[in-house]
């Protein structure tokens, strides 16, 4: 599964995810879809400035990626925070899932009773010509005790969302589009954006 072939700029009536994580367009589109919001992967690096705070840096890199593409782009920063880490991984999520992984994660939890965590999207929308629009979505849950489950992405293995007795990774695309954070965030660009835009396919 990989980033589908970019087009021209001049397709006006699209919205460009730029991302590197198929996993993410792909609960994207899932969202956004039932609005009837056409989303497209732009498989290109976004950059990723130095903050603690999501909404910067997924600001930043949408209003640089609208820029040097020319259109209107999406751009989303994710992350798990974990209380017993005091916050840890957070905007260091992508960068600690590589090294350490949810096996490295767990081996911090070990000896930790106090399991609460939280995953955030932010989400930048931003144009060429219009200021940037931000939305974010939060899902409180739990660290479980051991990986489980082979769906999803990244975390998925270890986050319990709270209501729920199975993991991410367990419960599959139905159950990750009913808590995730990002459903979250893209439902609030869908509602956004059909208020803004009528007749939806528009340029933003
Ligand atoms: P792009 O930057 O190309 O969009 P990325 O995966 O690197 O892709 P982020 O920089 O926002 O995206 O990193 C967020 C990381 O947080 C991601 O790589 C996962 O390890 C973790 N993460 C975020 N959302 C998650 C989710 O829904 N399920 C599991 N892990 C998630």
């Amino acid at each position: 599964m990989h980033g589908e072939a970019d087009t021209s700029p001049s397709d006006k009536r699209t919205l460009w995810f730029v991302t590197q994580n198929a996993h993410k367009y792909q609960e994207a589109r899932r969202v956004l879809d039932p609005f009837g919001i056409k989303i497209r992967m732009l498989d290109y690096p976004k950059t990723e400035i130095q903050r603690t705070s999501l909404g910067e840096i997924a600001k930043f890199a949408a209003e640089e990626a609208s820029k040097k593409h020319n259109r209107t782009v999406v751009v989303e920063d994710s992350g798990l925070f974990v209380r017993a880490l005091k916050g840890f991984p957070g905007p260091f999520s992508s960068y600690v899932h590589v090294t350490i992984g949810v096996e490295g994660l767990l081996r911090l939890m070990r000896r930790q009773r106090r399991r609460e965590a939280y995953f955030q999207a932010s989400l930048a929308l931003a144009s060429p010509r219009n200021s940037c629009v931000e939305f974010a979505g939060k899902v409180n849950g739990t660290i479980s005790h051991k990986s489980a489950g082979t769906k999803g992405f990244g975390f998925d293995p270890i986050f319990i969302p709270k209501g729920a007795r199975r993991t991410f990774a367990q419960g599959g695309t139905e159950f990750k589009d009913k808590y995730s954070h990002r459903a979250i965030a893209f439902r609030k660009l869908a509602l956004w954006y059909i208020r803004t835009k009528p007749e939806t396919n528009s340029q933003v």
